[in-house]
């Protein structure tokens, strides 16, 4: 029997999710997949999937599901033998109904921030493109400028965090993404955690993992 924990990570863009992730992941030896991020690759790339969602990306319209749902069924192939945690995906109602059918998930943590705290977030945001570590420069400040802490590479600002973009994106979660999270609450493994900062939302998240990691464990 397939006993590996299968989780998701919800939230608005900015809520913490790749924080928080990171935090996961250090923790838990689970496997990670960003949507987001993975799609930046193959637009860095110029992969056929990257030249095609960057259309939507740059806009901060959502990529079409049957794209998506294709793009992360593959990629979840490649790391089914440990637990893991998909970030981004689904991101509307009718990717988590086509999800589900395939993959039956065990938990679904969903971060409640204020969308005031958010948007100046985003804006001093930068990410490391390969690994998908995320910088600020009031929170989690690189040791050096614009370098990321682990390999010294470069740190890039995202194309989709101009403030009319951020807005854009906001719009779209409230409209297409908040009915997934109520999929999730029917479905019994919803999680909602409150927090105005990833310092103190994380340490919940952490705990509540735990104990599914321990059930996991016995079984
Ligand atoms: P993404 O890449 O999935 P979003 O919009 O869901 O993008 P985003 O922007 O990556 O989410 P996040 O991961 O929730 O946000 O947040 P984060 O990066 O950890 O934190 C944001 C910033 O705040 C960082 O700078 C961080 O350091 C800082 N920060 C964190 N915590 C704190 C704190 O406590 N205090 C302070 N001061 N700062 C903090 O999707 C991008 C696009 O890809 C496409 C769509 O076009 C989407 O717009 N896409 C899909 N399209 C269709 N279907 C899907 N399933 C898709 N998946 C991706
Ligand atoms: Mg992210």
């Amino acid at each position: 029997m397939n006993t590996v924990l299968k989780t998701v990570i919800l939230g608005a863009p900015g809520s913490g999710k790749g924080t928080i992730s990171s935090r996961i992941i250090k923790a838990f030896n689970m496997d990670y997949i960003s949507s987001g991020d993975r799609l930046r690759q193959h637009i860095k790339e110029k992969t056929p999937i990257g030249l095609e969602a960057s259309k939507y990306i740059k806009d901060g319209k959502l990529v079409p599901d049957d794209l998506m749902i294709k793009f992360i069924s593959e990629e979840l192939k490649k790391v089914k033998s440990k637990p893991w945690l998909l970030d981004g995906f689904p991101r509307t109602l009718f990717q988590a109904q086509a999800f589900w059918k395939e993959e039956k998930l065990d938990l679904a943590v969903n971060l409640v921030v204020p969308f005031s705290v958010i948007m100046e977030r985003v804006e001093g945001r930068m990410v490391h493109l390969q690994s998908g570590r995320v910088y600020n420069s009031s929170f989690n400040i690189p040791k050096v400028p614009g370098v990321d802490d682990v390999t010294g590479e470069p740190l890039i600002k995202r194309e989709d965090d101009k403030p009319e973009v951020v807005k854009k994106r906001l719009e779209v979660y409230d409209k297409m993404t908040r009915p997934v999270i109520e999929f999730y609450r029917e479905k019994g493994i919803l999680k909602d955690f409150h927090g105005e900062t990833s310092d103190a939302i994380s340490p919940q998240v952490l705990k509540e993992l735990s104990n599914y990691m321990r059930l996991e464990g016995s079984q």
